[in-house]
C-alpha cells in the first residue's frame, strides 16, 4: 500500500486573499507530494509496515527500524502534518455562507474558554507560539490523554501524535508557507490566517 497525496477539500484559491493560490499549489503538488514520495521510497524495502497507517507509524516511532526511523519521522510526519494542515482550514466565503463561524462553538469552543479564558486570550497566546517558533516548525492546539487542550510546537515535521497528543489544529510556520504573500512578516501571515480556520472540523477531532 502506498502512501497518497490527499486531494484537496477546496480549490487551491479558496483561501485567498489570506493564503495566495501559488502559495497553495506549490505547497501541496510539490512540498507535500515531496514527503509523500519520500516516505513511500523510505517505506519500499518494509513490507510489513507499508501496511500501517502513517499516523500508527509516528505514534511508535521506535517500532520502526533504525535505518528508515529518520526518514519516516520528517516525511512522515511532513505528510500527515500537513493533512491535518489543508482540512483545518477552509474558504473564508463558505464559512461565512453556511452560517458557520470563525470562532469555535460547541464543546470545543466551552473547552477553549475554560483552558485559556476568552476566545481573543487563546488566539494571543496560539500566535506567539506560532510566531516564536525558531527556523521551521509548527504550532499545535493539541488535546492530551486526558481531554485537556494545550498549545505547543514543534521543530521540523515532527509531529504532535508522535508525543501522544492528538492535534486538533495545526499551523505551517515554515517559510514555504507563506513567504511568497508575506516574506519575513510570519506574525502577518499567521493573523490573516484565522479568517480560513475550520473551527467545525476542528471541533470534530476534539469531540473523537
Ligand atoms: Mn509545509
Amino acid at each position: 500500500m502506498k502512501h497518497e497525496l490527499l486531494k484537496l477539500p477546496y480549490d487551491y484559491s479558496a483561501l485567498e486573499p489570506y493564503i495566495d493560490s501559488r502559495t497553495m499549489e506549490i505547497h501541496h503538488s510539490k512540498h507535500h507530494q515531496a514527503y509523500v514520495d519520500k516516505l513511500n521510497a523510505a517505506l519500499e524495502a518494509h513490507l510489513d509496515l507499508q501496511e500501517k497507517s502513517v499516523e500508527d507509524l509516528l505514534k511508535d516511532l521506535n517500532s520502526v527500524p533504525e535505518d528508515i526511523r529518520t526518514a519516516v519521522r520528517n516525511h512522515g510526519g511532513g505528510h500527515y502534518n500537513h493533512s491535518i494542515f489543508w482540512t483545518s482550514m477552509d474558504s473564508p466565503t463558505k464559512v461565512a455562507v453556511t452560517g458557520g463561524s470563525r470562532e469555535p462553538a460547541g464543546a470545543i469552543g466551552d473547552a477553549i474558554d475554560k483552558e485559556f479564558g476568552r476566545f481573543s486570550d487563546f488566539k494571543e497566546k496560539f500566535a506567539a507560539v506560532a510566531v516564536g517558533v525558531f527556523g521551521s516548525g509548527w504550532a499545535w492546539l493539541v488535546k492530551d490523554n486526558l481531554g485537556k487542550l494545550i498549545i505547543i510546537s514543534t521543530p521540523n515535521q515532527d509531529s504532535p501524535v508522535s508525543q501522544g497528543l492528538a492535534p486538533l489544529l495545526g499551523i505551517d510556520v515554515w517559510e514555504h508557507a507563506y513567504y511568497l504573500k508575506y516574506q519575513n512578516r510570519r506574525a502577518e501571515y499567521v493573523e490573516n490566517w484565522w479568517n480560513v480556520v475550520n473551527w467545525e472540523e476542528v471541533g470534530r477531532r476534539f469531540v473523537v
